[in-house]
C-alpha cells in the first residue's frame, strides 16, 4: 500500500458525458525501483491519481530525490504526462562514527597543570551521513 505522497489530477477538455472521451486513468510510466528487491517504490491509484510510496525502501542517504512520470490516459488512449519530484527530508537515523578506532598521542609530563595556551592535543572528527548534525563529546 504505502503512504500517500501526492494527489495528481488531470483535466480533459472533451465532453465527460460523451463515452469515455474524458474518462481518465492514471498510471506511472517511469517509476523508481528499489535496487535490493526490484520492487517499484511508487504506485498510483488509477482512478483518483493518488500517488503512494512504499516506506520500506526510502533512504535519504542513498537517494535524496526521486523523479517519476505520471500519465493520464483517456478512454481513447490519448495521454498527458507530468513529472513528480519527491525530495526526502532527513531523519537522524545514522550514528556518528569516529574516523579512527584508536587515537594515540604523547603528552609532555610538564603539562601536569595544563598545556600551554592554544595547544591542540588532538582533533577528533566524527562522520555522520545525516544532513544536520551537532555532536557532543564526552571522555
Ligand atoms: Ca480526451
Ligand atoms: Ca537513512
Ligand atoms: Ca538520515
Amino acid at each position: 500500500m504505502g503512504v500517500p505522497v501526492v494527489l495528481v489530477s488531470a483535466w480533459d477538455a472533451d465532453d465527460a458525458d460523451e463515452g469515455a472521451n474524458a474518462q481518465l486513468t492514471y498510471s506511472i510510466e517511469k517509476n523508481v525501483v528499489d535496487e535490493r528487491t526490484g520492487e517499484a517504490i511508487f504506485s498510483v491509484e488509477p482512478r483518483s491519481g493518488l500517488v503512494r510510496a512504499v516506506l520500506c525502501c526510502l533512504d535519504r542517504e542513498t537517494s535524496p530525490e526521486y523523479h517519476i512520470q505520471v500519465v493520464a490516459t483517456d478512454g481513447g488512449g490519448l495521454k498527458g504526462t507530468s513529472t513528480v519530484v519527491v525530495r526526502l527530508s532527513d531523519e537522524n537515523d545514522n550514528p556518528p562514527r569516529l574516523v579512527r578506532q584508536l587515537w594515540d598521542l604523547e603528552v609532555d609530563e610538564t603539562w601536569g597543570n595544563g598545556p600551554p595556551d592554544n595547544t591542540t592535543l588532538l582533533k577528533i572528527t566524527p562522520k555522520d551521513p545525516d544532513a544536520n548534525n551537532s555532536f557532543f563529546f564526552r571522555l
